[in-house]
């Protein structure tokens, strides 16, 4: 619905209460419109279809209205699962998602969720509604009161705020460029409660919104940059390809195949960007990871960050001596950003620009010609690969009581093959490393996880937004501390029917359910959980289906229905409490105490 016809939006049942409920038109005799409805025309006219949030002063005619016009109104039980369902919609999307939030407390519990997004490079709109900005700035004590815009500055790509209803238009038009274009991130859009009631010519309103033209523009590599690239990876005696979520945000996923079987490069998937090339590829090192880092001699990093994830490029990961000693491999990165290049390690060959751009910059140089890497490096790696893979195999084919990691993922990785489409949250710490280890993906971003904080919460929002955006059945593989985090949202989930299966990997606790407090009291020690919980009756609280399993066929049978018919599912998946290890795959990052216990 357009500006023009807004008035005969503000009489319907859902804008009668609040600021909304005066009629606009019958106050002036004009055709007027409202901040309300520019705020919601501004987000279509961009073609946002669905907002995730929670109502509340002043936006609870927002949520209203919103609905409708004809947008999809997704309301949470916590903003920060709502924030975290908004950055992974961006993310598979390339559109901001929008979370919409009332002031304060609604806005902070939002704000997690939008230094999250950033952090991952998720594009993201945190909207919140905001107190009255004279008795804030005098700092009076307004319902809650609080500086929103300052205080999400420093943790956002861009913050704004609109004060008047004919600059509605250039805010979103704004937050939108700054979410997606270069790097994308999280963007913070200030909306103070007086703005909604703000009314105005419906004609002058409809122009001056604005649709945003080309809101990421292509950045189109140097040819310098390419050749010199080009070069370094022909030399190559020992090349590998490192596959971040930068290149599966891209979504070009055709043209990174061809980059990688063109050139015959063996290739590793960082976790979310596993599925670009199936992860059964004959040139995946997945599994041979620990050696083809310090063996490489070129690396080219697509989309990839030399971040902790990635031991910073450095120490004895790559090959060097000590853990700041830099192990010789030259490096090629591409990366929108320029200032990423050089973060950690030098980067021999720079290549600036949208990945897609740069890859087939990369891709119109390499001719048939191109001379395929020393077959005594592809065979090193396949050997050291299909040893590691056996020996994996070895494992999950046991049938241990109680079932483990292991057994229960030998279960979750049948599945997800038999499924290719669906998509697969992943959280927790053992639940997270077996997951990423074990479950092969096949298709791109089908793989949605705890991305570079490692942050816990991210499970029922991504699931929510997965199932929503996409329609494709949801499977959410869930520690039992990590599923705790926004566990409220299965709620969500049934109230919407929508198909996501949870799989809670309940070992009683964080890591392991095996401590004991050393005084003897009590309480249990900090990282056990009551033993013996049954999640499973959570989901049925609200109308889904729980299921209680303790052994593989049992949690085969309930994760084959739950696909099937993809009704709301929760299956209380029984881990043998002593299979974990403290902190899963990063144990080393714990700080050891100098005085000993
Ligand atoms: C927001 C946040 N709080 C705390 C942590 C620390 N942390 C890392 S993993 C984890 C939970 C691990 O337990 P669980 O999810 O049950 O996985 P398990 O290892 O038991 O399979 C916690 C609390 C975190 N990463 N993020
Ligand atoms: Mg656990």
């Amino acid at each position: 619905m357009g500006i023009a016809e807004t008035k005969r939006s503000s009489s319907t049942p859902a804008s009668t209460s609040g600021a909304a409920a005066s009629d606009p038109q019958a106050e002036s005799g004009a055709a007027l419109t409202d901040g309300f409805h520019l705020v919601i025309d501004a987000l279509k006219v961009n073609g946002i279809d669905t907002i995730f949030g929670l109502p509340g002063i002043p936006i609870t005619d927002l949520t209203r209205m919103a609905q409708a016009e004809g947008i999809r109104m997704i309301s949470f039980r916590h903003e920060q699962n709502a924030g975290n369902a908004a950055a992974i919609a961006g993310f598979m999307t390339q559109k901001p998602g929008i979370c919409l939030t009332v002031s304060a407390p609604g806005f902070l519990n939002g704000l997690t969720a939008l230094a999250n997004a950033t952090t991952n490079c998720f594009p993201m709109i945190l909207i919140s509604g905001s107190s009255e900005r004279e008795i804030v700035d005098l700092q009076q004590g307004d319902y809650e009161e609080m500086d929103q815009l300052a205080i999400a500055k420093p943790l956002c790509k861009a913050a704004f705020r609109v004060l008047h209803a004919e600059d509605i238009g250039v805010g979103v038009a704004r937050a939108i460029r700054a979410a997606v274009s270069g790097r994308p991130g999280g963007v913070y859009l200030d909306l103070p409660a007086k703005l909604f009631a703000q009314s105005m010519d419906a004609e002058a309103g409809k122009r001056s919104l604005i649709q945003v033209v080309d809101p990421a523009p292509r950045q189109i590599p140097a040819a310098d940059a390419i050749g010199r690239a080009l070069d370094l990876l022909e030399g190559a005696k020992r090349p590998l390809i490192l596959l971040g979520k930068g290149a599966a945000y891209a979504q070009a996923d055709a043209d990174i195949r061809s980059l990688v079987e063109k050139t015959g490069i063996p290739y590793l998937p960082m976790s979310m960007a596993k599925g670009l090339l199936p992860d059964t590829h004959e040139l995946s090192a997945a599994a041979a990871r620990s050696f083809v880092l310090p063996e490489a001699d070129v690396v080219l990093l697509v989309g990839a960050r030399l971040n902790w994830l990635l031991s910073h490029g450095k120490g004895k990961t790559w090959g060097g001596k000590g853990h700041k000693d830099a192990g010789g491999q030259k490096f090629i990165q591409i990366d929108i950003s320029p200032q990423e290049m050089d973060s950690n390690v030098r980067i021999d060959a720079p290549v600036v620009g949208d990945i897609g751009s740069c890859v087939s910059a990369l891709l119109a140089g390499i001719g048939a010609a191109w001379p395929k890497p020393p077959a005594e490096w592809l065979t090193a790696v396949a050997e050291r690969r299909d040893r590691n893979i056996a020996k994996m195999a070895e494992t999950l084919a046991k049938d241990p009581v109680p079932m483990n990691f292991h057994s229960a993922l030998n279960v979750v990785r049948d599945i997800v093959k038999a499924n290719p489409d669906a998509i697969l949250v992943n959280e927790g710490a053992n639940a997270l490393d077996f997951t990423r280890s074990i479950v092969d993906m096949y298709k791109p971003r089908k793989r949605l996880d705890v991305g570079t904080w490692g942050v816990m919460g991210i499970g029922m929002g991504f699931a929510v937004a997965a199932a929503v955006v996409s329609g494709e059945p949801v499977i959410a593989i869930e520690g039992d501390s990590a599923f705790g985090f926004s566990g409220m949202e299965v709620e969500t989930i049934c109230r919407y029917n929508l198909p996501v299966c949870v799989v809670v990997f309940n070992n009683n606790g964080v890591y392991r359910g095996t401590d004991v407090n050393p005084t003897g009291g009590a309480d249990l020690a900090p990282t056990v959980f009551v033993k013996g919980a049954r999640y499973d009756r959570l989901i049925e609280a609200f109308g889904g289906v729980g299921v209680h399993a303790t052994t593989p066929a049992e949690l085969r049978r309930a994760m084959e229905e739950a696909v099937r018919s993809r009704r709301p599912t929760l299956i209380n998946a029984v881990i043998d409490e002593t299979a974990g290890t403290e902190s899963g795959r990063i144990t080393s990052l714990n700080p050891t105490a100098g005085k000993k216990k």
